[in-house]
């Protein structure tokens, strides 16, 4: 068990923030608009505590050196975006075991009607022949993230409101059985970024799971592959950019992307490429977003080549468990379930 009372006096003022990324593939500019590039805007203000969510990620199958792999770079790409060791507990998941324990508690308050209504689990499920108990009980796992740590605000895309709205109803149903145990938290889903749409089929989200690579950018590609990928992206009918997603739902994709990296407003991107056509609107985002993520690029590659990552995410696990381990305590007396081991 590890203490840090001092800290943990300071930082109990403050509203506590927790966000989850899984290291299931390369991440891209969806999840850095939505969620990661986000993260660091928080650590002035709050206590925030951000996970690399490995166990969720094994909810479909994985090379196990790959994802030992991607753990660590998903954690370098937290700091690369900006996130400082220093001021935010960096963790992964499975190093703390009070994940695992406290979703075993959940899931036996949570419904199986309940998770069948969840979309992302129905889109997931959809035309496989087999699907995992783990894959259909994940967002009880998310509850469990969240609950621990008494969080107050959850900062998250558009696909993940759902999972926090459960997350509450499990808070709420716990406390109201068990006497108050759990904070209920609030999703924090940002105005304009919460949802990116896939480059080559604008009605979908942008995935780290779509079959085809071109349908996303992803934050550590090239400037040359970025130019490669926003020229092949689909465009609609027309040559005008303007902001119309139910028209032109491609297009105005692509100039939320431009104004969220250029900090310009929609109209302002419109004015500044009206009469220009398609080519050279996309030639001029390629050329922001290469520019805007070249030093998260450069960031990542000196955090790999250093080894700083496994000492962060030693400390930041050991101040996740202790913290944790109280919620933990607090919830097993609460359910019934005897400790006969001293920790
Ligand atoms: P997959 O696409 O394989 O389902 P994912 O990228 O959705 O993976 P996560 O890595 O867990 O899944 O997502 C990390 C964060 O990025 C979450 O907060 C999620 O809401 C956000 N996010 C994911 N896709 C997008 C998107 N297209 N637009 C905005 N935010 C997104
Ligand atoms: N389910 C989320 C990842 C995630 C998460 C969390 C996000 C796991 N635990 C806790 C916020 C808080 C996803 O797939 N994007």
């Amino acid at each position: 068990m590890v203490c840090v009372p001092q800290l943990e006096v300071e930082s109990r003022n403050k509203k506590r923030v927790f966000s989850g990324v899984q290291p299931s593939g390369s991440l891209h500019i969806g999840n850095y608009l939505g969620a990661i590039g986000r993260f660091a805007l928080f650590q002035e203000g709050y206590d925030c505590f951000y996970s690399v969510v490995d166990l969720h990620a094994i909810t479909v199958p994985q090379d196990p050196a790959e994802l030992r792999r991607r753990t660590v770079a998903t954690a370098a790409l937290f700091i690369a975006a900006g996130l400082d060791p220093e001021k935010a507990c960096i963790f992964v998941q499975s190093d703390n075991p009070n994940h695992a324990e406290l979703a075993w508690v959940l899931q036996c308050i949570a419904t199986f009607g309940e998770l069948g209504r969840m979309t992302q689990f129905k889109d997931k499920a959809r035309g496989k022949k087999s699907v995992t108990a783990g894959l259909f009980t994940y967002p009880v796992l998310m509850a469990a993230d969240i609950l621990l740590y008494d969080t107050d605000v959850v900062p998250v895309g558009e696909d993940q409101k759902q999972h926090v709205e459960l997350t509450r109803d499990l808070a709420e149903r716990f406390n109201k059985r068990f006497g108050v145990t759990f904070k209920v938290p609030e999703p924090l889903i940002p105005a304009q970024g919460g949802r990116i749409m896939s480059l080559t089929d604008p009605l979908r989200k942008m995935s780290k799971s779509d079959e085809d690579p071109d349908s996303r950018i992803e934050v550590l590609d090239s400037p040359e592959e970025i130019a490669r990928k926003f020229k092949k992206a689909v465009t609609d009918s027309g040559r005008e950019i303007v902001y119309d997603p139910e028209k032109k739902p491609a297009v105005s994709n692509l100039m939320t992307i431009y104004s969220l990296f250029s900090g310009k407003s929609l109209e302002e991107v419109r004015d500044a490429y009206e009469g220009k056509g398609y080519g050279v609107f996309k030639s001029g985002l390629a050329e922001l977003v290469a520019e805007k993520l070249r030093p998260v690029r450069e960031r990542y590659s000196e955090l790999m080549s250093s080894g700083e990552i496994e000492k962060i995410l030693k400390d930041g696990a050991e101040r996740a468990y202790g913290i944790s381990s109280s919620k933990m305590k607090e919830v097993k007396e609460k359910v019934g379930l005897c400790s006969r081991l001293s920790l």
